[in-house]
């Protein structure tokens, strides 16, 4: 494992300033995000105010820290005036984020913050998942080896220390370490061979108001308990998580719960025993309530084994066929975590019909910002648009309060969002430096309700890149026109897919079409997409009116996901006025030359920021440069050759 590391947005600088005394007045609550909290304020201003000294007496400015009964213990407020700064927290947890928001604000205005507000975070459960395995491998990860695990081992150094400030910065507040796919040594993070190095991690994450979650491996009281079933009604099985959770809980503390795939991609689960997944999450959730902690059950399950013959059966409804009928019968501690599309995060899908349709059940979203199917942190592709859509989405679940947004932060306390990270051991944890937007920006919209994706950019731009407006302004405009360009010049209109299999990165229109995902589009000399209306598949009509109607007729559903739902002939002439096939190659070209322009603005960036990072935004446009011509003459090379309709501009097409 590497042990050098950026400091991420953490690096502060120098302010504008006078100031040469400063009084700290503490009167918090001794827990240890408190204590973190004065840490880290003392350590900002040590590097914005240098030469300023801290003393007992008065000083020219002074910080008074307290936690207040009177906010929630996740908010904060602040009041800041020229010469004194007020920063309250509801508990220690509270007042650290009341911390790294007034230090944001002094390093992006590059003073001290004269400010009156607050904020508390729009949801419960705030969450990094990590797809990282005990021989350090990460699944879908783009940036190096795991920096949680070596040789089977769980490794607490430094590195995890910084990893859970940068978090907390952000306002994350519970962590997975491994992988959904629990393999190898992670399915005995349960026994007590792991107690103790689980403590440890989970002591550096408890400094920073952090969560230790576990994913587990539903066949456990198999694999360890001597028992030849993981039946879950089976009371033998009951009383082993029972046991196991007991020792478990009480020999870590600090861990939150257990995070589980089952019954998807060859994962144990449920099924096997005739059961549902509420009899499987139920199960494991009784075990877990004595000690406060919760199961997140994902809800990724879908047949992996379809016959690509068979035109019926529709991957996209599968989480809502096998769920819906669930609703209302899992335990208050039970999450199911949907994705934020019904097939596999995707740079274009619908929002999941089940935030629209699961009224009783707690709900937390998961999104991807490691960039599997999104250029694999090569191309620049930040996402916060796409997950601000996402959060905006109106489901018309009949409640006044319908976003997405709304109904994954109003479940009680088990309820939110998480993101699989995009982290790894490299030195700038990302890969991408630009892909670390994302991992900050997922914190920030997770926390602030509302925030828009063009200020997360500004913030970390301004946080990482220095204080020169024009280089903010330039890699800014990079960051926002980026998911478009992406989506632009890979897949077009909704359709997904066209990526080489596995390891999902370049086009191969044909790489999923005969094969056993589930994961079709049907493209031939006429047509392309898949009718996912009452006629067809009947998915569409699984949302809430008005949008089942919307999206079951071409004219009315969206062009950006017209192949999503509909089946149409090339020639079909969509809401812009185009031809769907004069849209392929139009966004295609558009597409590839958006990427030209980024690998340009980036060069004129040159000497004006870190030359490390200079270097690695010119190393990965040349890779998305090349990539996104392929993805351009291939995806119109295959449709024209089907279509044999030529380009109305007469562009080049093989
Ligand atoms: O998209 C698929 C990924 C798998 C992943 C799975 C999941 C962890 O290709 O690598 O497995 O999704 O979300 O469970």
């Amino acid at each position: 494992m590497r042990t050098e590391f950026s400091p991420l947005w953490l690096s502060y600088r120098k302010i504008q300033s006078d100031v040469k005394t400063v009084r700290i007045t503490e009167g918090h609550d001794n827990t240890k995000p408190a204590l973190t909290a004065v840490f880290e304020l003392k350590s900002a201003l040590g590097v914005m105010l240098p030469g300023a000294g801290i003393v007992n007496g008065d000083g020219e400015y002074s910080v008074t820290l307290s936690v207040s009964s009177g906010l929630g213990s996740e908010e904060y407020s602040l009041d800041c005036t020229e010469n004194a700064a007020i920063i309250q927290g509801g508990s220690g947890k509270g007042l650290l984020y009341g911390v790294f928001a007034y230090i944001r604000m002094a390093v992006t205005e590059e003073k001290l913050p004269v400010y009156k507000g607050g904020a508390a975070p729009a949801n419960p459960m705030r969450m990094y998942n990590h797809w990282d395995n005990t021989d350090g491998s990460i699944e879908r990860g783009y940036a190096g080896n795991s920096f949680y695990f070596e040789h089977g081992q769980i490794v607490v150094n430094e590195r995890t220390e910084m990893f859970a400030r940068a978090a907390a910065s952000t306002g994350i507040n519970g962590i997975v370490i491994n992988n959904v796919n629990v393999r190898a040594e992670a399915r005995e993070f349960i026994l007590e061979r792991f107690y103790e190095s689980l403590t440890r991690l989970s002591e550096v994450f408890e400094l920073y108001g952090i969560q230790l979650f576990i994913s587990a491996d539903f066949a456990a009281p198999i694999d360890f308990g001597g028992l030849d079933t993981a039946d879950p009604l089976d009371d033998r099985v009951g009383q082993w998580w029972k046991d196991c959770c007991k020792k478990l809980f009480e020999n870590v503390p600090n861990l939150g719960g257990f995070l589980i795939k089952a019954d998807s991609e060859g994962r144990p689960g449920p099924f096997a025993y005739g059961r549902n997944h509420a009899d499987g999450a139920n199960m494991l959730a009784r075990a877990l309530k004595p000690y406060g902690a919760c199961v997140i059950w994902r809800c990724f399950v879908y047949n992996c084994m379809q016959d690509w013959r068979d035109r019926k059966t529709d991957r996209a409804r599968a989480a809502f066929d096998n769920f819906l009928p669930l609703d209302g019968q899992f335990e208050d501690n039970v999450i199911l975590q949907v994705k934020n599309g019904p097939m596999d995060f995707q740079i274009r899908e619908p929002v999941h019909p089940l935030f629209g349709a699961m009224k009783n059940t707690n709900l937390m979203l998961e999104v991807q910002i490691a960039q599997e199917y999104t250029g694999q942190q090569r191309h620049v592709c930040y996402l916060l648009p796409m997950f601000r859509e996402i959060l905006d989405f109106k489901t018309y679940s009949g409640s006044e309060k319908d976003t997405v947004a709304d109904i994954i932060s109003s479940r009680g306390k088990f309820c939110g969002i998480a993101a699989v990270t995009n982290t790894g051991d490299d030195f700038n944890w990302t890969g991408s430096d630009l892909a670390a937007a994302n991992l900050y920006g997922f914190g920030r919209i997770a926390f602030e309700k509302d925030i828009a994706p063009d200020v997360i950019a500004e913030e970390w731009c301004s946080l990482t890149l220095g204080s020169d407006k024009e280089v903010i302004s330039a890699v800014k405009s990079i960051l926002m026109r980026s998911r478009e360009a992406y989506e632009k010049y890979t897949v077009p209109l909704g359709m997904g897919w066209m990526c080489k299999p596995s390891h999902h990165y370049g086009p191969d229109p044909l790489g999923y079409e005969f094969d056993r995902w589930g994961t079709y589009h049907y493209a031939d000399r006429n047509a392309v997409g898949v009718d996912r209306s009452g006629n067809g598949t009947g998915y569409a009509t699984l949302y809430n009116k008005p949008l089942s109607d919307m999206y079951s007729a071409p004219e009315s559903c969206p062009d950006e996901l017209k192949l999503f739902f509909c089946r149409l002939p090339y020639t079909y002439v969509l809401q812009s006025g185009k031809t769907l096939i004069q849209h392929i190659y139009d966004t295609h070209f558009e597409g590839y030359d958006e990427a030209v322009s980024f690998a340009e603005d980036w060069k004129k960036l040159e000497g004006k920021i870190d030359p490390r990072i200079y270097r690695n935004g010119v190393d990965r446009f040349k890779m998305q440069l090349d990539c996104a011509r392929e993805w351009r003459d291939i995806i119109n090379s295959f449709f024209f050759r089907l279509s044999g309709i030529a380009d109305d501009k007469g562009r080049e097409i093989y």
